[in-house]
């Protein structure tokens, strides 16, 4: 059985006095949460403190990124490492807003992925089209190219570890959701493409998330599909209320 997992990428949002008190509130709304995991995702500044509020809460932290490196002369950059000393659990790799805007290739993501997991960071790796390649019927093709090369080198073992987030990128913070086919569909040729790169085990074992304008009038019908096994919500995880209300979907 997949636990389903409800992750808020915050983005370059929050201050630290914001954050906290979202936290606070979050802690306080989802004490009792036990259906899903929890993670939220705050901006570095913010992380530390958060953790401390979020400590024996259901709720776990990621960072938004990382370098793959352990220390060393890397000006701007942060470690798994250190995203773990600041409390994290997971870190979020490979979003198309950093493929997009900052040229991350599939290779540089890739060498992210084995440094996290390396350092026991767990990993939700991003993948997803944009309207072009989907429009010329490249879909399959660029999530299948972001899976292998993002997941090379990455054995069936560490895969306990690792979280795919399906991410069409026309549906990112445009209020444009993928229906609940058209993510179903795509979600299926992952759990078909996890099975030929690893195994039957990992492709069944492995939760693959949905996201792109995830609102708490659209949770429950991606969740009704068997293949969605949860959301990376942007926008709606800044407000508490939409957030919780995400995280307490109607069955
Ligand atoms: C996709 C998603 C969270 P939003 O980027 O990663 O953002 O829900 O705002 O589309």
């Amino acid at each position: 059985m997949r636990k389903p997992l409800i992750a808020g990428n915050w983005k370059l949002h929050k201050t630290l006095a914001e954050a906290q008190e979202l936290a606070r509130t979050l802690k306080d709304k989802l004490q009792d949460e036990q259906r899903c995991e929890l993670v939220i995702a705050p901006p570095f500044t913010a992380l530390a403190a958060v953790a401390e509020i979020c400590r024996d809460s259901p709720l776990q932290l990621a960072g938004q990124n990382c370098y793959p490196a352990t220390e060393g002369a890397f000006t701007g950059e942060l470690s798994p490492t250190l995203l773990q000393d600041a409390g994290c659990h997971y870190v979020i790799l490979g979003h198309s807003e950093r493929r997009q805007l900052l040229g991350e290739t599939d290779t540089f993501i890739n060498a992210k992925v084995q440094a996290a997991l390396a350092a026991g960071l767990k990993v939700i790796l991003c993948v997803g089209e944009n309207l072009a390649q989907r429009e010329d019927g490249e879909l399959f093709d660029v999530i299948a190219t972001q899976m292998r090369l993002g997941l090379a080198e990455i054995t069936s073992a560490q895969m306990a570890e690792v979280v795919i987030a399906y991410e069409p990128v026309w549906a990112i913070g445009t209020g444009r959701t993928a229906s609940a086919d058209q993510a179903a569909e795509v979600h299926a040729f992952i759990r078909g493409l996890l099975q030929g790169q690893f195994s039957s085990e990992v492709s069944e074992s492995t939760r693959i998330l949905y996201g792109g304008s995830v609102k708490p009038d659209n949770i429950s019908s991606l969740m009704a599909e068997p293949d969605i096994d949860g959301a990376l919500v942007g926008g709606a995880s800044l407000d508490s209320a939409s957030f919780v209300a995400i995280a307490h979907y109607p069955r």
